[in-house]
């Protein structure tokens, strides 16, 4: 019934650096403004092993990860009107209250309403609406990860954090919007804007760098270059567009893929996009873009405490040194778009999926990551 708590399974991270345990998690009713979803299936991102990793200044445990859901509204809270029950909806770590100044400003997606108490690992009222149950009954307060934290059977989140997507659409394909697709695609077209005829380097081919690849492919580049250390990436990045592969490991003494990418531009990239979290490659990305005009967009997300740096006259020459997150995109306003691309043959999402497992099966999902076997794993809730 409406308003009663919800006993569900989820993947609980009780501290960093160890493996999720699966754990019996009691998610209470959406307050006002909430709403609470079943989470279908998501993602596995590198950030949520980041996070288990210890890597992240905002880390707070124990809490139930995950950002890439794919769910349907189980029941709303007062005075919710832009979502009901049954629903399809994507969780949005980045809401879009249409109201803050942020959303206001037209020149961001960072939405500022609740990224206070979000980054505490709390609701905006400052209270958790998970518990994990042990067997003795003793129960443990869990931090919410993300606003989202899709690696539990429900999961609640105010209503300007999810997105309403048609019906239609697989939610065990359409989660990856929810971060990796979104934020690589959207780096290059709404954050870089690459136009027809630019050459692009790609640093790190994950699921981001590879819908960067993909954007630019999209959009006409001429050279699309793709870096990574595994030389299995290879094919696929091919597949999705790019002309070039570099593997930096690969190189003959002397060259990097810095020097390595301006031989072949004739000078330096006109966009370069870092999706791995490396200050050094953050670094390389930026100094291998073109003298007067050139780009780069830092999409990599760096441990705590890391910090980039760079010679200021690179900037003083013409270059660009930006970010992007969740490609720029505002959720509930495009986020349905985006969807209707994929349905549409627009947009590759399928392609990106390379693994489903259990929820049981969720701690072999970020071993296929480690190992550079998946580009995405979808787990099933
Ligand atoms: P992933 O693990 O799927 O892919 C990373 C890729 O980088 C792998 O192919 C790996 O082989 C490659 N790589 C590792 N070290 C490298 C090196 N030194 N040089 C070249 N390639 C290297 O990760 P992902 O899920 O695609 O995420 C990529 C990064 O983007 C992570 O840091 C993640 O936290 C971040 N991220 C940021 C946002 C955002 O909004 N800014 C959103 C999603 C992910
Ligand atoms: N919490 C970290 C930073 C983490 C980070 O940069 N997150 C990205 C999304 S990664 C998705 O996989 C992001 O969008 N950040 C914007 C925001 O407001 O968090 C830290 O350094 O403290
Ligand atoms: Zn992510």
């Amino acid at each position: 019934t409406a308003g009663a708590p919800i006993m569900t399974k989820a993947a609980v991270a009780f501290e960093p650096k160890a493996p999720l345990e699966i754990c019996d998690v009691e998610v209470a009713a959406p307050k006002a403004g909430e709403v609470r979803v079943k989470v279908m299936y998501t993602g596995v991102c590198h950030t949520d092993a980041y996070t288990l990793g210890g890597l992240d200044s905002e880390g707070l445990f124990p809490c139930v990860l995950g950002h890439e859901g794919g769910c349907v509204v189980e029941s709303v809270g007062e005075g919710v009107t832009s979502v009901a029950v049954g629903d399809h909806v994507i969780p949005l770590y980045i809401p879009e209250c249409r109201d803050c100044k942020f959303c206001s400003s037209g020149k961001t997606n960072l939405c500022s309403k609740i990224r206070a108490t979000q980054g505490s690992g709390v609701m905006p009222d400052g209270t958790s609406r998970l518990t994990a149950v042990k067997a003795d009954g003793s129960r443990v307060p869990l931090y919410h990860f993300m606003g989202v934290s899709s690696f539990c059977g429900y999961a609640v989140m105010p209503e300007i954090s999810v997105a309403k997507v048609s019906a239609s659409a697989p939610l065990d394909k359409v989660c990856l919007l929810g971060c990796g697709i979104t934020t690589g695609y959207g780096a290059v077209k709404n954050t870089a804007k690459v136009e027809a005829g630019s050459n692009v380097a790609v640093f790190g081919c994950g699921a981001v760098g590879l819908a960067a690849i993909m954007a630019a492919k999209e959009v006409g580049a001429a050279k699309i270059i793709a870096v990574d250390i595994n030389p299995g990436k290879e094919a696929v990045c091919r597949e999705f567009g790019a002309t070039d592969f570099v593997n930096p490991k690969a190189l003959p003494e002397g060259k990097t893929a810095g020097s390595t990418i301006i031989e072949m531009t004739d000078g330096g990239a006109d966009y370069t996009f870092e999706c791995v979290g490396h200050p050094a490659l953050m670094r390389e990305a930026l100094e291998c873009c073109h003298k007067g005009w050139g780009v780069s967009t830092i999409i990599g997300v760096a441990a705590a405490g890391q910090e980039i740096s760079t010679r200021p006259f690179q900037l003083v020459t013409g270059r660009e040194w930006k970010g992007s997150a969740f490609g720029g995109v505002k959720g509930r306003t495009q986020l349905p778009g985006m969807v209707e691309d994929y349905m549409a043959g627009r947009i590759k999402v399928d392609e990106f999926v390379t693994g489903k497992f259990p929820l049981s099966g969720i701690n072999d999902a970020f071993t296929e990551m480690h190992e550079g076997r998946a580009i995405r794993s979808v787990v099933a809730l």
